[in-house]
C-alpha cells in the first residue's frame, strides 16, 4: 500500500492533517502551478457558498444539467440488467462504469468541466482540482447491506482531508428512494472528535442523532445538484425504499490528495487530456503534462 493510501485509510484526523502539510511542502513547485492555473479561472456569475461544507442547487442554476441527466439515463438504459458491476461499490450502490464511454463532447463531461463548478472547487480546495472520477450510481434500494464499509451508514470519505463530490439526481428522489443525507461540516467535526472516528468504520444512527442531531435529507426532482465535501461532512444514502435512484457523481480532488499519485497522470479521466485543450482543462482531466 502506498504511504498516501495508508494515511488515507488507516489514520485519524491529526495524522492526516500533518501528512497533508508535508506532502504540500514536498511538491511545492507542482502545487504553485496548480494554484496559478486556478487563478486564471474567471469569476462565474454564480458563487456556490460552501461554508457549511455542502450546498444544494436547482437544475436551472447550472448550464447543461438536463442534457447530462438524459445522457446518464441513456447510458444506464443501454447497460442492460446483466451488465457486470464495478468492484468499487456494493450491490446497494452500483457504480456503472462510464469513464470509457465518455468523450470530450459528452454532456456529462461538459457539466463536470462547467466553469461554476471548477471555480467553486478551486476556491474551496485552494488549487485547481483534478476531476478524479465521473460516474453513475444506481441504488436499487432493496436491502440494507451488512459489510462494515457500508455507505448506507454515516461515514466520511478517506481520499483526502477535504474534497468536493457533486451528485446530480438523474431520477426524482423522494424520502422513499434512498435520499442522500448529510451533516454540516461544523457538527461533523464535533462528531468525528467525540467518536474518535476511524475511516471505513461507519457510525450508527443513534450515535449520530445523539451527538450531532438531525441530518439534512436531500430530496428533489431529477436535476437536483448536491455539492458536498464528503471528507468533512458525514453522509450516507441508498437505504431501502419503495423506488430506485439513479445519480451522477463527480469527484474533484486537490492535486496532492492522498489517494492520487504525486506525479501525472492522475485519476480516471487522464486519457481524455489532449494537446490543444489548454493547460487548465488538461490539468482538471488529470494530465497537466499535455497542453
Ligand atoms: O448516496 C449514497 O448512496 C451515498 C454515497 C456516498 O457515500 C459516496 O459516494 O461517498
Amino acid at each position: 500500500m502506498r504511504l498516501g493510501e495508508y494515511v488515507a485509510k488507516r489514520t485519524r484526523a491529526p495524522t492526516r492533517a500533518v501528512y497533508r502539510v508535508v506532502r504540500a511542502s514536498l511538491h511545492r513547485r507542482a502545487l504553485r502551478r496548480s494554484i496559478e492555473l486556478g487563478r486564471a479561472l474567471p469569476e462565474p456569475p454564480l458563487r456556490i457558498d460552501l461554508t457549511p461544507g455542502f450546498a444544494v442547487l436547482e437544475a436551472e442554476q447550472l448550464a447543461g444539467v438536463p442534457e447530462a441527466v438524459r445522457e446518464a439515463q441513456s447510458l444506464f438504459a443501454a447497460r442492460g440488467v446483466d451488465a457486470p458491476l464495478t468492484p468499487r461499490k456494493n450491490t446497494y450502490l452500483q457504480h456503472i462504469p462510464i469513464a470509457s464511454a465518455l468523450h470530450l463532447d459528452s454532456a456529462l463531461l461538459r457539466l463536470a468541466l462547467d466553469a461554476t463548478l471548477l471555480y467553486a472547487a478551486t476556491e474551496y480546495l485552494g488549487a485547481l482540482p483534478v476531476l478524479s472520477s465521473l460516474f453513475c450510481m444506481h441504488s436499487p434500494n432493496v436491502a440494507l447491506a451488512v459489510d462494515r464499509y457500508n455507505s448506507q451508514a454515516f461515514h466520511l470519505d478517506h481520499d483526502d482531508t477535504k474534497q468536493l463530490k457533486v451528485f446530480v439526481y438523474a431520477s426524482e428522489v423522494t424520502r422513499d428512494s434512498g435520499p442522500f443525507h448529510i451533516i454540516d461540516a461544523g457538527r461533523s467535526r464535533v462528531l468525528e472528535a467525540r467518536t474518535r472516528y476511524h475511516y471505513r468504520c461507519p457510525l450508527g444512527d443513534e450515535t449520530v442523532q445523539r451527538l450531532a442531531g438531525h441530518p439534512r435529507e436531500i430530496v428533489g426532482k431529477a436535476g437536483t445538484v448536491i455539492v458536498a465535501d464528503t471528507s468533512r461532512c458525514f453522509h450516507m444514502g441508498s437505504r431501502p425504499g419503495a423506488s430506485a435512484r439513479l445519480t451522477i457523481g463527480m469527484q474533484y480532488l486537490h492535486p496532492l490528495a492522498f489517494e492520487l499519485p504525486s506525479g501525472w497522470p492522475k485519476g480516471e479521466l487522464a486519457h481524455l487530456a489532449r494537446p490543444g485543450l489548454g493547460a487548465l482543462i488538461n490539468h482538471v482531466l488529470g494530465d497537466a503534462r499535455v497542453h
